[in-house]
């Protein structure tokens, strides 16, 4: 039995692979790359919810099969929220995460500390070739770095720092940020609604 994972950012390919994994779900977890013909949905949706029906919908129709999608984003509260489900395009190119964080740093200028709350934000969705949705979230709150620390991760961790952390998300293990993350608690929540509604 297959779940498709409708994602080809590599970066949540890992987290998802390890995410899901530990639930012991009996299904062959199957990324998207293995339907290089399924064109890529346009994320036309105004919130991350409905992104991540988008995907998941259209991973499940094309392929008959359940299919399991992330949308996510960093979400500034100085900037009212930006770049919110524009991260992955804020500075022009679509998944350019150097681009994207150089241009957030520089719009942030030298904004101080207490003014640079911001949150990571994740909904996880599960679609069904019949047309069976649902959709679940997580965040993950913290502040902006005014500098990149860190290698792991992906995207904006380099410079967001978990509250109660002195490190940035790029600096924590993959398991330390899998098990507080938005993307690690839209999942985690994810799994009993998986196991309801395909056993
Ligand atoms: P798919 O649509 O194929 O899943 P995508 O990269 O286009 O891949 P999104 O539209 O959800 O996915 O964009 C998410 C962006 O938000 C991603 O490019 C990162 O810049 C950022 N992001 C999401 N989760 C993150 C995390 O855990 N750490 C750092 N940045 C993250
Ligand atoms: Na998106």
């Amino acid at each position: 039995r297959r779940l498709v994972l409708a994602t080809r950012n590599p970066g949540k390919v890992t987290e998802l692979h390890a995410i899901l994994s530990e639930a012991g779900l009996p299904f062959e977890l199957v990324g998207a790359d293995a339907y290089p013909e399924i064109p890529d949905v346009k994320e036309t949706g105004v919130t991350f919810a409905e992104n991540a029906l988008l995907k998941a919908h259209a991973l499940a129709q094309a392929t008959g099969l359940p299919a399991v999608a992330d949308d996510s984003g960093l979400c500034v509260d100085v900037l009212n929220g930006a770049p919110g489900i524009f991260s992955a395009r804020w500075a022009g190119t679509h998944g350019d995460d150097k681009a994207n964080l150089d241009l957030l740093l520089a719009q942030l200028g030298d904004i101080a500390d207490e003014h640079r709350a911001a949150h990571f934000f994740c909904a996880a969705a599960l679609a069904l070739p019949d047309g069976t949705e649902r959709v679940v979230e997580g965040r993950l709150l913290g502040t902006l770095r005014h500098t990149p620390s860190g290698d792991g991760g992906f995207g904006y961790d380099p410079v967001l720092q978990p509250l109660g952390e002195s490190r940035t998300c790029a600096e924590l293990t993959p398991a330390e940020k899998n098990a507080i993350s938005h993307r690690g608690q839209a999942f985690r929540a994810l799994i009993p609604v998986v196991r309801e509604l395909l056993g």
